[in-house]
């Protein structure tokens, strides 16, 4: 099923696609079975297969790596979630209602402006293609619209509050965001694909291109690989690999980077639309045979990441497809998760599903496994 999913995906216009599941049986230091899948280009140019190894860039995944940051710094006692986040960074922003929770669960208000860098998919790419922007000028692009809600009054999906997150981790820390990754997560999981170069625009080591679709469908793919991502840093700019986003989504939901409190104010789930709830920089997607599954989603150009793990951690999916603004790809490599979770769907597996759709209410929490 996996790998049929991939292969739709490449009928339907990517280059290329790649899958990992890793899993464990009964605790994480049983040895993971993995399985991989891949098919089409890595790289049209060279001619180049997808490899299941191939490292790229994660877009919104990046979110759940800044949301472990600032948990960290919670429990260490050096943010207050319910704080305002002007107390950290005063002025940053209008209102000082708005807190650190609010931004982490994207119920700040605050205006996404990616809508208005991307309304034209490549002219926008490639304006911000080689920027660099500094926290302060991507929050001053999004208050040029009004807020999209009161403080905490509705989840609003929105690249601004991550940048928010960035700029926290840097006033609370002194350091850039990328040692924050790296000594907090990075160095201790061993996470060797994984890399935040911003702003140079290389992905280092053996990668996948990642191709922009045009709006023109009959336009060519745009190699939009090289990028600053200076549009994203804190909310998309990292690179990373299948095997080390199932190792860091296992280590986070197995209860290996945050401490039981932070983890479960990182799973205080709200609405997100039809089967998905949002937590702090962390998704939940509830699957047709009643698993609920947890991580994030990820964007940029040129690039689809699915990155998923189950409620403890033992069995993790990482899927890619190597393009982007195609949403029949986006909603065919949805199709990942159901086959990694779900399996083939037969009458038994329906029944379990039913059961324990029946024990735990739709939008329960479902902490533990
Ligand atoms: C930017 C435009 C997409 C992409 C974006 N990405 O906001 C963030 C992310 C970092 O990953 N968010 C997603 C471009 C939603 C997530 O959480 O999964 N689209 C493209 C356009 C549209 O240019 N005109 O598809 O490459």
């Amino acid at each position: 099923a996996l790998a049929g999913a991939l292969r739709t995906a490449v009928a339907q216009g990517a280059p290329g696609a790649l899958a990992r599941i890793d899993d464990h049986r009964a605790s994480y230091d049983d040895h993971a079975t993995v399985h991989t899948a891949v098919e089409g280009l890595a790289d049209r140019g060279a001619g180049e297969a997808m490899d299941s190894a191939d490292r790229f860039r994660i877009g919104s995944v990046t979110k759940t790596f800044s949301a472990v940051v600032l948990l960290q710094l919670a429990a260490e006692g050096r943010l207050d979630l319910d704080a305002s986040v002007n107390r950290y960074l005063p002025g940053l922003l209008p209102d000082d209602r708005i807190t650190v929770r609010q931004v982490l669960g994207h119920r700040s208000g605050l205006y996404d402006y990616t809508y208005d860098m991307f309304a034209q998919s490549v002219a926008g790419f490639e304006a911000v293609r080689t920027k660099v922007f500094t926290y302060r000028e991507l929050v001053a692009e999004s208050l040029r619209h009004p807020r999209t809600n009161a403080p905490g009054a509705a989840y609003s999906y929105s690249n601004t509050n991550f940048v928010v997150a960035g700029a926290l981790i840097e006033k609370l820390t002194g350091h850039p965001v990328r040692t924050e990754y790296e000594q907090r997560i990075i160095e201790p999981l061993k996470l060797t694909d994984t890399f935040y170069v911003h702003p140079d625009t290389t992905i280092p080591g053996r990668h996948a291109h990642g191709y922009l679709t045009p709006d023109d469908t009959k336009a060519a793919l745009v190699d939009a690989t090289e990028q600053t991502a200076s549009w994203a840093q804190s909310a998309g700019a990292l690179i990373s690999s299948a095997r080390d986003l199932n190792t860091f989504l296992s280590a986070l939901l197995g209860g290996r980077l945050l401490p039981a409190a932070q983890l479960d104010q990182m799973r205080q789930w709200l609405p997100a639309g039809p089967g998905q709830a949002y937590g702090l920089g962390l998704r939940r997607r509830d699957l047709s045979c009643g698993v609920s599954v947890y991580g994030h989603t990820g964007v940029v150009q040129g690039f689809y990441t699915y990155a998923f793990t189950s409620a403890g951690g033992l069995r993790s999916l990482t899927a890619l497809a190597n393009t982007s603004n195609n949403a029949t790809v986006q909603s065919t490599m949805q199709a990942t998760l159901e086959a990694a979770f779900c399996g083939k769907q037969t009458k038994a597996n329906a029944a379990a599903a039913a059961e324990s759709a029946a024990a735990v209410p739709a939008g329960a929490d479902d902490f533990g496994q």
